[in-house]
């Protein structure tokens, strides 16, 4: 099958009349028991740099649910390595030494050399190679969100460090940015010739902004990313995790779909969006239910919607590590049954 003619690509450029194609942010992940497996054997990190693994854990949730779109196994954090940061994947979560604290700390980063990430695009054709008919997503974090793990060292709540740098200092802030938009352009720009057949932006922290903040720090460098794209002509997926207050901002961010949390009410993001495909929004919490459970809120979910050609179902944000595989069998199978 060529790709183009994927139910995946067709809804993202909302021309799908088939069956609505279904896929899991962080679908290659703990709550599987095969990806559990390969990380008995080897770290996170050293899975993230190893093609021949990260082929196998994209396989694993396709092989097992035939999802209708593959994902690259990486982590958003991966290409800061090269840009200068020390980055460690502990248990509890990623670690970076030695966070942004003042300007100085800024000038300290050096764009991406993609070069330097060669596992990421060997990892993309060795993904190829065994999935040769599913669409694979490449992706990136967005600019914001990557300065949140820079500035903090860690995750956080509420980033408060992050947001703090911003009004200290503001032309720091805007040269950070600047430097991580032009960055992600570069990594997403060398997924693509490496073979992604789409690219999502995920755009997991900037919902904790102010509009006026918003609008500089994730909305004018997600335009920046996406604009230099516009040629490789593989669809643009933007996930804003929080993205009702700013709906109307996002509405003139050019991509072609919009991830949608699980806090807003899909109809209306779709009312709102009237020229994007939408992605999402099942809350992943939902998944701790019964199967019977899970498959009353999908169809429930997707019976609110007067339009499925523009729709790429998904969770409202990636999956947790202890969901039972029952119930994501459930939910699939419910979306695969609805058209
Ligand atoms: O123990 C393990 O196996 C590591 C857990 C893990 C995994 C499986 C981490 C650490 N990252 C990943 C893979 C990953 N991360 C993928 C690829 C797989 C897929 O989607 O199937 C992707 C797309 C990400 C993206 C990512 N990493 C985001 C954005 C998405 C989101 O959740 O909003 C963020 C914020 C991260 C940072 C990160 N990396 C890992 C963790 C536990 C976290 C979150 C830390 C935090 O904020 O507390």
């Amino acid at each position: 099958m060529v790709l183009k003619d994927s139910s995946f690509i067709k809804a993202c450029y909302g021309k799908n009349e088939d069956r609505i194609p279904v896929w899991i942010m962080r679908q290659a992940g703990r709550y599987l028991p095969e990806y559990r497996e390969v990380r008995k054997e080897v770290s996170f990190m050293e899975l993230c740099k190893t093609p021949e693994l990260i082929a196998k854990v994209v396989k694993q949730p396709i092989d097992r649910f035939s999802l209708d779109a593959a994902i690259l196994f990486s982590d958003i954090l991966t290409m800061l390595e090269p840009m200068g940061a020390e980055i460690s994947f502990p248990e509890g979560g990623p670690k970076i030494a030695h966070p942004i604290a003042t300007p100085e700390d800024v000038d300290r980063l050096h764009p991406c050399d993609v070069n330097k990430l060669p596992y990421v695009f060997d990892g993309i054709r060795h993904i190829k190679k065994v999935l040769p008919n599913t669409p694979l997503i490449g992706f990136a974090g967005s600019p914001f969100t990557l300065a949140c793990y820079l500035i903090e060292g860690q995750g956080s709540k509420n980033f408060d460090k992050a947001k703090a740098f911003l009004h200290r200092y503001p032309d720091a802030a805007r040269k950070l940015i600047t430097l991580l938009a032009d960055s992600v352009s570069a990594y997403l720009s060398e997924q693509v010739k490496a073979g992604v057949d789409a690219v999502q932006l995920f755009d997991s922290w900037g919902g904790i902004l102010s509009r006026e903040d918003y609008r500089t720090y994730s909305a004018e460098p997600a335009t920046r990313i996406f604009n230099s794209l516009k040629n490789t002509n593989v669809p643009r997926i933007f996930f804003v995790n929080n993205l009702s207050p700013y709906i109307d901002i996002v509405r003139d961010v050019p991509c072609e779909v919009v991830g949608v949390d699980y806090r807003m009410d899909l109809q209306k993001a779709m009312a709102e969006l009237p020229d994007k495909a939408v992605q999402g929004n099942l809350d992943p919490s939902v998944l701790f239910g019964s199967p019977a459970h899970v498959r009353e809120a999908t169809q429930s979910l997707l019976k609110t919607l007067s339009n499925h050609d523009r729709l790429i179902f998904n969770l409202g944000h990636g999956i947790q590590p202890k969901t039972p595989i029952e119930s994501v069998a459930a939910m699939i199978d419910a979306v695969k049954q609805f058209r």
